[in-house]
């Protein structure tokens, strides 16, 4: 038996996230109640009571709860009634671009900074034609996008600015929510996010108008017995979701800390590490640590394919994301038009990157393992 069979035999497999979980007996109160009341979705207590914690947690106007991020997406382009061709970044789970598919609009894919992984700015007015109707860039990693610079872009041209936040949960640019930049946010607690309810996601908007039409959407236009105020779809969030949320939300910060405990472990050990960067902390940002990419340069001893391989080996299973680029997808490909964007940044990182794990159950020995690993000589692949 070779050395890794047998590392394979001694080590329990540690995956790029796990989902932290609150104690199952906190749990089963809740579910008690849901039992008791028999009131399962539908704008139910839990889900309003969520909807307010969310807001006084966050330190935002308005939440609307949906069953998933991807639902939350869709229905936020449909809120703002958003046509023809939408600038977004090719850097992203494939979510971001599905979401305008599925609403008849064209992805224009803009390029990102190499900083932080988020859409470039200066990249996105050339791509501006007739039928551009809103920008969709990601807070990728939970990394803030240039909000100022975009939002002046979109001022200029008249564009909508919709945040793909599911990333960003409890993050904070000087002081106040990320959540509160641009027209609409959309948030994700799917199983592989910072705060879970399973499956979840969540639109926050700024006012009382635009987060009744949300309501409505979400739950099949219906606005009354008899009243269907449009073509609205069923993206509501349920009972057992929105406890799992109320109860996450007293853990939240604890598991935030040992998250960012985790990021330093990592920097800490691999700053003697040649050819590996990782991404800075951004100024007055208050980060969520929801993923710790690194970025495997030409002067690694291995490329980053051959890596990831050797972690499987060694039963440590990492994602990249985000590769390949939601642009190179066969749906995306063949979409390059008349205006087609320059995605060099983007296509270097997305070959590049290796997300490492962070989530706040991961033991420090695991992180000392993964980091030995990525010390450890070509040989020993
Ligand atoms: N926008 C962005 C920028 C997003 O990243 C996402 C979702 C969305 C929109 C859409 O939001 P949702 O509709 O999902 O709410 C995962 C997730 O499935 C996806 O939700 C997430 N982004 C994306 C970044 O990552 P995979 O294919 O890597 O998932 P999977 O199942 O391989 O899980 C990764 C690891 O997590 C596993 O190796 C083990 C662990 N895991 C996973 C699950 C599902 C668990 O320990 N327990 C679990 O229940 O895409």
């Amino acid at each position: 038996m070779s050395n890794n069979n047998n590392l394979i035999d001694v080590i329990k497999p540690v995956y790029v996230t796990e989902p932290f979980l609150p104690p199952l007996e906190e749990f089963q109160e809740y579910l008690r109640e849901i039992w008791e009341n028999k009131w399962l979705t539908n704008n139910g207590q839990f889900h309003r009571e969520f909807e307010q914690k969310l807001c006084e947690f966050l330190g935002v106007p308005y939440v609307s709860l949906f069953a998933n991020g991807t639902l939350a997406l869709i229905t936020a382009l449909q809120a703002l009634r958003i046509t023809g061709e939408v600038i977004t970044t090719p850097f992203s789970f494939v979510a971001t671009a599905h979401a305008l598919h599925w609403n008849g609009i064209k992805p224009v894919f803009c390029d990102i900074e190499q900083a932080h992984c988020t859409i470039d700015p200066d990249k996105i007015e050339p791509l501006i034609t007739p039928a551009t109707s809103a920008i969709l860039p990601v807070h990728v990693y939970g990394h803030p996008c240039n909000v100022d610079a975009i939002q002046d872009i979109a001022d200029m041209y008249g564009l909508k600015v919709i945040y793909d936040a599911a990333h960003a949960f409890g993050v904070r640019v000087n002081g106040t929510s990320i959540c509160n930049f641009g027209d609409l946010s959309v948030l994700s607690f799917h199983a592989t996010k910072v705060l879970t309810t399973f499956e979840g996601g969540a639109i926050i908007c700024h006012n009382e108008k635009m987060k009744k039409r949300i309501d409505y959407l979400k739950n099949f236009g219906i606005a009354g017995e008899t009243t269907v105020v449009g073509p609205g779809i069923n993206a509501k969030m349920n009972e057992f979701q929105a406890a799992l949320g109320l109860l996450q939300l007293k853990y939240h910060e604890n598991n935030r800390n040992k998250r960012q405990r985790n990021t330093n472990i990592y920097k800490e050990y691999l700053n003697g590490i040649d050819g590996i960067r990782y991404l800075d902390e951004m100024n007055n940002t208050y980060h969520n640590y929801a993923y710790f990419p690194i970025f495997v340069q030409d002067d690694y001893a291995l490329t980053r394919d051959e890596l990831y391989t050797k972690m499987k080996q060694n039963n440590i299973h990492l994602r990249r994301y985000f590769y390949p680029l939601i642009s190179e997808f066969p749906t995306y490909r063949s979409l390059q038009s008349s205006v087609s964007a320059d995605l060099k940044t983007a296509k270097r990182i997305s070959e590049q990157v290796l997300c490492l794990p962070i989530s706040p159950n991961i033991d420090v020995e695991d992180i000392e393992f993964i980091v030995s690993l990525l010390r450890s000589d070509v040989s020993n692949i």
